[in-house]
């Protein structure tokens, strides 16, 4: 139980982030968590079970891959408890090294769209994007990238640091440079957290405003995002809960407080709508939005069968 509630506690603060991440955290934590339980009574089993997927899909509320993932490791079968465990472990197993190949794929696949010398933007940071510019780079195309800064959370200085260590030459620019910059720009690339069915992408608080601008200068946006990144929920209506985080991450409690008027807002993430993005890279191919459907239907259908089930019922702060 204490390292399970750790790894939560680790997902809800942060220091285990990106979509794609916390989904191969929260599967392997299953399959760890179940490896330890002790008990040999299946009901007793699958009640614990039950109570540690939900406590880890309530972490975070927006990345659909978070309770994708833990959906997906909860599917196992077993008439004892020594067999759902081996049950947990492979379907664990698999997410984990599917989702890793998923990202290596949409790499190549999203590559094909970089052209030598292009300059590409990207914001926040996300290893399927990233996985883009680096076989780009990995094929000998000579890019430029220019990266946000991503604030409350600066999440872009991970994005400079890999794709320096990478060798690909970068550029740092503050959230508000974006349109100043955007004439620069030859392609925008950039992760997500959820696909919904009609194809809007939610992302880190500030994409819509680049895709926005890219769309006023006639820019090609890519979103590189695992076939997992889509929301079957959203066939049934159901809308993408976007997580408001701490005040304190953008100002002190304590300067916050010689304010008595003033209040911050901070959500962590935001809906891009499916007019300002011409591709989203899966690693089954890259599609237009228009086509979610189609994915949530081929690759998660048997997610739509079980969606009554009990996990993930949450209750919404702001709904898009
Ligand atoms: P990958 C991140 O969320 C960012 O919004 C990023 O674009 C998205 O996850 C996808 O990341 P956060 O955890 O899965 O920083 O592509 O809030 O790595």
């Amino acid at each position: 139980m204490k390292q399970l509630k750790e790894t939560a506690q680790k997902i809800k603060s942060m220091e285990i982030r990106g979509a794609g991440r916390i989904a191969r955290t929260a599967a392997a934590e299953l399959r760890d968590y179940a490896g330890r339980l002790k008990t040999s009574d299946l009901v007793e089993f699958n009640k614990m079970m039950e109570h540690a997927a939900g406590l880890l899909v309530s972490t975070r509320p927006t990345a659909v891959s978070l309770p994708n993932a833990v959906r997906a490791v909860m599917r196992y079968e077993g008439g004892t408890v020594d067999e759902a465990k081996a049950d947990i472990k492979k379907l664990a197993g698999d997410f984990i090294a599917n989702s890793e190949n998923a990202v290596k794929r949409i790499g190549e696949i999203g590559a094909r769209r970089v052209r030598e010398g292009d300059t590409i933007m990207t914001h926040c940071n996300s290893s399927a994007a990233i996985s883009i510019m680096a076989a780009a780079h990995a094929q000998g195309k000579n890019i430029n990238v220019i990266a946000t800064e991503s604030r409350p959370r600066m999440q872009g200085h991970l994005t400079i640091k890999q794709l320096d260590t990478l060798g690909i030459k970068t550029s740092l620019i503050v959230d508000s440079a974006v349109r100043y910059f955007m004439k620069d720009v030859d392609l925008v690339v950039m992760g997500a957290d959820a696909v919904t069915v009609n194809g809007s992408v939610i992302n880190k608080i500030g994409t819509s405003q680049v895709a926005l601008a890219a769309h006023e200068a006639r820019k090609n946006v890519i979103i590189a995002a695992e076939t997992y990144k889509f929301s079957p929920r959203t066939i049934l209506g159901e809308l993408v809960e976007i997580e408001e985080r701490d005040s304190s991450e953008v100002l002190g409690a304590e300067k916050l407080r010689g304010f008595p008027n003033v209040d911050v807002k901070n959500p962590a993430f935001d809906v891009t709508p499916r007019e300002y993005i011409d591709l989203i890279c899966t690693e089954v191919g890259a599609i237009p939005p228009e086509m979610a459907y189609v994915i949530i239907k081929d690759h998660l259908g048997w997610e739509i069968k079980e969606m009554n089930s009990a996990i993930g019922n949450r209750t919404n702060h702001q709904k898009h």
